[in-house]
């Protein structure tokens, strides 16, 4: 067994035990070349689906699964921390959850962005209509959603024509597991672009940025 499976055996261990304390100290003993992004990608998202998967094929109860994502989203606070926004000239960005509660992912998004030194708004948890509203009310120019469940990400099609019918000119970015599942899907749901990993937004951005210049 590597030090990779090591650490995952450990973690999924301290995770089922819904032991914050062990789970803590896989993250703090994963060596100085890990980056705490890759800590996340490398551990903790293998590491859920895993317990999503065990959920879906029975042995695991969704309480199990429930307290494993509340312990990670306790960890990825910690390990990512908001940075002091340094840039200027960004466009004005805001991040939701789209009638979804599945947290993690954007969690991830939102510190992966503030330590990358962008400031953004989070609307937390919202539906089609207040999104758009509030979209519109605060001239936001890059919006990022995130949804883990189909239905929700089918409903990103309402918030582009709801943006359209109030000329409101703002680039979708996208990110979950319905994403991941259909290649195509970020397409017919009207976004601009998709992201599978939280780090690969960043650089998405400054692409996007690039280009309007
Ligand atoms: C943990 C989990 C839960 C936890 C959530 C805990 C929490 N606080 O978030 C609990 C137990 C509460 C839960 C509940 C449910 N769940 Co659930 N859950 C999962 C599971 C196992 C892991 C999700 C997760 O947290 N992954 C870790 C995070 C970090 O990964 P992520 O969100 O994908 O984010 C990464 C990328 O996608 C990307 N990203 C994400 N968002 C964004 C946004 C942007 C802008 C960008 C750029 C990138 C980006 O970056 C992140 C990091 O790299 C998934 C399985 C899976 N394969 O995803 C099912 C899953 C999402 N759940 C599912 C379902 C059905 C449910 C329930 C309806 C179950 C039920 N019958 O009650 C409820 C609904 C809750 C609700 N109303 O929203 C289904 C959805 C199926 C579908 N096609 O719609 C899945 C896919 C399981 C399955 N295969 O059936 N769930």
């Amino acid at each position: 067994m590597d030090d990779r499976d090591k650490m995952l055996n450990a973690f999924e261990r301290a995770l089922l035990d819904v032991d914050r304390l062990a789970a803590r100290q896989v993250m703090e003993q994963r060596g100085r070349d890990m980056r705490p992004i890759r800590f996340v990608e490398k551990v903790v998202l293998p590491v859920l689906e895993q317990l999503g998967a065990g959920w879906q094929d029975g042995p695991l109860a969704l309480s199990q699964v429930y307290m494993a994502g509340r312990i990670c989203e306790e960890l990825i606070d910690e390990m990512l921390p908001p940075a002091d926004p340094s840039r200027k000239n960004q466009p004005r960005m805001a991040i939701c959850i789209l009638e979804d509660h599945h947290a993690l992912g954007k969690v991830m998004v939102y510190a992966v962005l503030r330590s990358g030194g962008f400031d953004l708004l989070d609307y937390g948890v919202v539906g089609v209509d207040d999104l758009v509203a509030r979209v519109q009310a605060d001239r936001v120019k890059v919006l990022l959603i995130s949804v883990l469940m189909l239905p929700s990400a089918l409903k990103i099609k309402s918030v582009r024509q709801k943006l359209m019918d109030r000329e409101c000119d703002v680039t979708l970015i996208v990110g979950g597991a319905p994403f991941r599942f259909d290649d195509q899907l970020w397409q017919a749901v009207g976004a601009d672009v998709m992201c599978e990993n939280a780090s690969d937004v960043v650089p998405a951005i400054e692409k996007m940025m690039e280009e309007k210049r």
